[in-house]
């Protein structure tokens, strides 16, 4: 089965926590500090792989998780790098966030790539702030998380033609004998429900990836039939060509079925209505189609539009259509125009909030707060100072004095409460 949309979640690895530490030297009592830092979470990276063309690996597994980054260690040893984690994915692969449905990436060509989730910093060791003052640090520095995020990846089929028209008007015949795809093939409406690809590969012409989509009928654009799913497999392709019953065995016109497909284009988008259309008038080998042939003929040449006699059930003027398409594809520029804004997720804020508790301490709580609380040593008051210097510099002593707070009013972070001392 074709798979075009997938939802996975993607975590980067978190950076390593630096480490506490100090020397141990034969005759010197107490060595200076040598804590390590931690090393860098792997990123969760995405590149183009040529050679895939479904997304259907992601549908089996949902969960991709980059390495974390080693601790730092004792001995100003360093922690290794947690490896990047790079995902594979077929050229068209646009990956949107899943809560914002924003466009993180677009990944066409092979040189694409996009970093989707990066790795947290590694924390610092006890090493890294050691001063002329504090000669014995006791705390190091968490490493940071790792982002993390749910995303939709989405696959806009990279075909350079797509066979549009009614359903059962033998287009999966079509694509059957002229590549080595094997559609199924049925006389009843909505055999195809998921589209099908094949790579035309015939003596005389250049190569080329053809689509074969549902049916389309009248209000596909609004969903009707399984029209609107699949109209977007179109989008990016350079040629249609619109498949025409021309026996009228279904007791439709082959004019009316020319004019409804084109106007189901037009309302579902623009710029499908306006792709450069070769007409295949199929069926040519049921009795009667000789005449609707004629007629549709002298139509098309009204817009200038070619007509090629066919017969896919037994492979009649399939050569000379497909010769004639390549040609066209040579003078037909791929489609470069953008899907929009882009975005790239900004890394995670650490953020708090000041309350009053119903005691009257002031509470401050948040990521910020966490992640602070796990490097403070708080029986160490060289780590205490630290954590002052960094309450300070976020300003958040100035907006607890800005509350109203005293000398002894206490202040609570999660578990951890102090008096505070101007
Ligand atoms: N007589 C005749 N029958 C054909 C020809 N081409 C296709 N058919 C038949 O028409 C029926 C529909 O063919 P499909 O290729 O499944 O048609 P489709 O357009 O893919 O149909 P959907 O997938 O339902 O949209 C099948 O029974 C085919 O055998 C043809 O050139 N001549
Ligand atoms: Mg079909």
């Amino acid at each position: 089965m074709f798979v075009d949309v997938a939802k996975i979640y993607v975590k980067a690895g978190d950076g390593g926590h630096g480490a506490v530490s100090f020397r141990r030297e034969k005759y010197v009592p107490f060595g200076g500090p040598d804590g390590g830092d931690g090393g860098k979470g792997g990123d969760v990276i995405f590149v183009v792989d040529k050679g895939l063309r479904t997304l259907l690996d992601f549908r089996y597994k949902k969960k991709y998780i980059a390495m974390s980054g080693e601790n730092g260690g004792t001995n100003n040893k360093f922690g290794k790098d947690g490896e990047d984690l790079v995902i594979k994915v077929p050229p068209g692969t646009v990956i949107k966030d899943a809560e914002t449905n924003r466009i993180i990436a677009d990944l066409k060509d092979e040189s694409d790539v996009a970093v989707v989730a990066r790795g947290g910093r590694g924390g610092r060791g006890n090493t890294k702030f050691a001063t002329p003052t504090r000669q014995a640090p006791n705390f190091a520095e968490p490493g940071m998380p790792g982002e993390e995020r749910w995303i939709v990846l989405e696959l806009k089929l990279l075909a350079d033609v797509g066979l549009v028209g009614f359903p059962n008007v033998g287009k999966s015949t079509i694509l059957s004998m002229v590549t080595g795809a094997k559609p199924k093939i049925a006389n009843y409406h909505f055999t195809t429900l998921t589209p099908n690809l094949g790579v035309v590969d015939l003596p005389g012409v250049k190569s080329f990836v053809l689509a074969d989509i549902p049916g389309i009928i009248e209000g596909a654009h609004e969903g009707a039939g399984l029209g609107i799913d699949f109209l977007r497999h179109i989008e990016r392709t350079r040629v249609l060509i619109h498949v025409i019953d021309v026996s009228g065995i279904e007791g439709r016109d082959p004019i009316e079925d020319f004019y409804q497909i084109n106007e189901e284009l037009k309302l579902y988008n623009e710029k499908l209505s306006k792709k450069p259309q070769i007409v295949a008038a199929n069926k040519m080998d049921i009795p009667g189609a000789e005449e609707n042939f004629e007629r549709l003929k002298a139509e098309m040449d009204k817009h200038g539009i070619k007509v090629f006699k066919i017969s896919a059930a037994t492979n009649q003027g399939l050569k000379e259509l497909m010769q004639y398409v390549g040609q066209v594809l040579e003078n037909v520029p791929y489609d470069e125009e953008p899907l929009g804004e882009f975005y790239i997720p900004e890394d995670k804020k650490f953020t708090y909030i000041i309350k009053r508790a119903d005691d009257g301490a002031f509470e401050i709580t948040g990521s910020f707060v966490d992640r602070l609380l796990l490097s403070v040593n708080i029986y160490d008051s060289e780590s205490l100072k630290y954590f002052h210097k960094v309450l300070e510099r976020k300003g958040i002593i100035e907006e607890l004095k800005q509350m109203g707070i005293k000398d002894g009013d206490i202040v609570r972070m999660n578990d951890f409460e102090f008096e505070f001392v101007e």
